[in-house]
């Protein structure tokens, strides 16, 4: 079916052919560009099997990217006027469709069913960016930093000690703990990939509940647009919306904060104003109904700046390079070759995103960062008890992926090692949890979203592949996951690390790659807890091997995993060595065969 239609800005008359497919999932329009050379700004439509969607898509340096895109709230009224639209060439009002996405999204969530007797909750989640399970002085073996508001929610609340994600990665951890699903089920698999329009975020469902819901930090899904605003704006699920481009920037910047749709400049350090604008909402918010706030602090991605306050204040400490900074004496082979080669790359120790960089005063930079993130929760409970709702709220705190410094001559994320994949979790309400309890059950990112839908009143839906952690917070003994699934895709962008999977249980954990020439791997996490002696060869253990990918596979099987992302090369690509420094790896000898005479 080809379709004529002129684009809002007015630039001329665009012609597009248009594949509308009945798909279970979005697929892109292709617009024939050989009628065209100008196009910047065009209209997207596709047709999903929940209806029809559309949006707008922009070009820039790393290619095509959709922005803003919205759900038809009811799909034969707008076909038909979308349809007539096209035919009569009328010009299709791109704006006043962004502006309408909030309230059509949210009535196209259907309402969940209220758990029988279930108090809404007041919710508060805070993120942070990158920040490791043990950073936190009651979970340090280094003596700081000093996290007075985290050990507190540990030791008032709850600790989930083994909690991860199930992509170590921020765009594709941010969408799981939005949706509930695996990465390979959203398709945010990395920080370029457009949120698909058919995605329900779960404070949508808080929404339809008659929650009010505020974001107020770092979004960071659906690509950079480099240049341009457009990557913060307001999304589908909150009442309120306080966001910046991409990573955002610590100090004050010309591409500001984005306000509810407006462009407001940044007046300072930037996790000391997102608690400002946080305390604010919770201020004025309306009193009569439950609250949902997100607070996602840009703080601790790199690079790290701290508060000018905070600046020094652990220079003089030690770090001491971790254990598996070199492999163990004899162990060397038994150390994937992509992680020998990574170490001098980007994201290893010999040539750390192609600097010199002393990786310890970076811990130490990145542990001052943090000190401002444990102010800001200091504030929020303060504000909580003022208001007499700190034993009642629920508040969840959690960061969205790992940080190796060091570990297995790597630095940064992406790996299913622990340092990458395990993250810091606690929850706190007094009125549901015991103080001081402690999770060791597996818990992920994919179970955030049914966490919190259960904490408002409601059933999670059954498409999301995360549970409920609340039972275990409270201490009932019920049948749980043995194995959690971890993937990552390969990006182009950075090609040291490949495309993973692994299943990480309570006590194995087997990390399978794909598409390249190299060893798998096996950890007996309860005698080896830093992933140092690799047990992939070890006779006695290929059971082990065999059940777990046995389980791999069928998870993802079962979930429509089984075929892998492609997209478009876009952006800069770090793919360098330095010629001083450790040499490509020698071919694992388990895999060399002598010849025969
Ligand atoms: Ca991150």
């Amino acid at each position: 079916m080809a379709l004529g239609f002129r684009d809002q800005a007015g630039e001329g008359e665009q012609l597009a052919t248009l594949f509308l497919r009945q798909a279970r999932e979005v697929r892109a329009i292709r617009f024939d560009r050989s009628q065209y050379s100008y196009a910047r700004t065009q209209v997207v439509i596709w047709n999903v099997h929940a209806g029809i969607v559309w949006g707008r898509q922009m070009r820039d340096r790393t290619g095509w990217r959709i922005l803003a895109p919205t759900m038809s709230d009811s799909h034969s009224d707008r076909r038909s006027f979308l349809l007539c639209s096209l035919s009569a060439g009328l010009p299709l009002h791109l704006l006043s469709w962004s502006a309408r996405a909030g309230s059509a999204a949210a009535s196209a969530v259907n309402a969940l069913t209220a758990r029988p007797g279930a108090q809404p909750r007041n919710i508060l989640f805070v993120l942070t960016d990158d920040h490791r399970y043990d950073a936190m002085s009651f979970m340090s073996k280094r003596g700081y930093p000093h996290t007075p508001a985290l050990d507190r929610l540990a030791r008032d609340g709850v600790h989930f000690k083994n909690a991860f994600v199930t992509t170590a990665l921020c765009s594709p951890s941010r969408a799981s703990i939005l949706t509930g699903l695996y990465a390979h089920q959203h398709r945010v698999v990395d920080n370029n990939h457009p949120i698909r329009p058919d995605l329900v975020f779960f404070p949508q469902y808080l929404q339809r509940a008659g929650y009010q819901t505020a974001f107020i930090g770092k979004w960071h899904m659906g690509g950079d647009v480099k240049g341009e605003t457009e990557g913060d704006s307001p999304q589908r699920g909150f009442d309120h919306w306080v966001s910046f481009p991409g990573q955002g920037t610590y100090l004050p910047s010309k591409s500001g904060l984005n306000v509810n749709g407006l462009r407001v400049p940044q007046k300072g350090y930037i996790t000391d104003e997102l608690t400002d604008y946080a305390l604010r909402w919770l201020e004025q918010r309306p009193a009569d109904k439950p609250f949902y706030l997100c607070v996602s602090h840009k703080a601790v991605h790199a690079d790290f700046i701290p508060a000018e306050r905070h600046k020094g204040r652990y220079s003089h400490e030690r770090f001491d390079k971790p254990a598996t900074w070199n492999p163990a004496p004899g162990k060397e082979s038994l150390r994937p070759m992509w992680v020998r080669n990574q170490r001098n790359s980007w994201h290893g120790v010999d040539f750390p995103y192609h600097r010199t960089l002393e990786i310890g005063d970076y811990y130490k930079r990145y542990c001052e960062t943090l000190l401002a993130v444990d102010e800001s929760i200091t504030a929020l409970l303060e504000h909580l008890q003022r208001r007499g709702l700190l034993e009642s709220t629920l508040v969840l705190y959690m960061g969205d992926n790992g940080f190796a410094f060091g570990e297995h001559g790597l630095i940064d994320k992406r790996t299913a090692y622990e340092e990458s994949m395990r993250v810091p979790m606690m929850m706190h309400c007094p009125e549901l949890f015991k103080a001081g309890t402690t999770v060791n059950e597996v818990v992920a990112n994919i179970d955030v979203a049914p966490s919190l839908l259960e904490a408002a009143g409601l059933q999670a839906p059954t498409h999301m592949q995360g549970r409920s952690v609340l039972p275990l917070a409270r201490g009932e003994r019920i049948a749980w996951r043995d194995s959690l699934l971890y993937e990552y895709y390969w990006e182009r962008n950075f090609p040291q690390t490949p495309t993973t999977h692994a299943m990480r249980g309570d006590r194995y954990k087997y990390i399978r790659y794909h598409g390249i020439w190299d060893i798998d791997e096996l950890y007996d996490l309860q005698a080896d807890p830093l992933e140092a002696n690799n047990l992939i060869f070890a006779p006695g253990h290929e059971g082990i091997v065999e059940k777990m990918n046995r389980q791999l596979f069928d998870i993802l099987e079962s979930t429509d995993g089984s075929t892998m992302p492609l997209s478009r090369d876009a952006g800069e690509v770090q793919r360098l060595r330095r010629s001083d420094r450790a040499k490509a790896a020698e071919f694992p000898p388990e895999l060399l065969k002598k010849p025969t005479p």
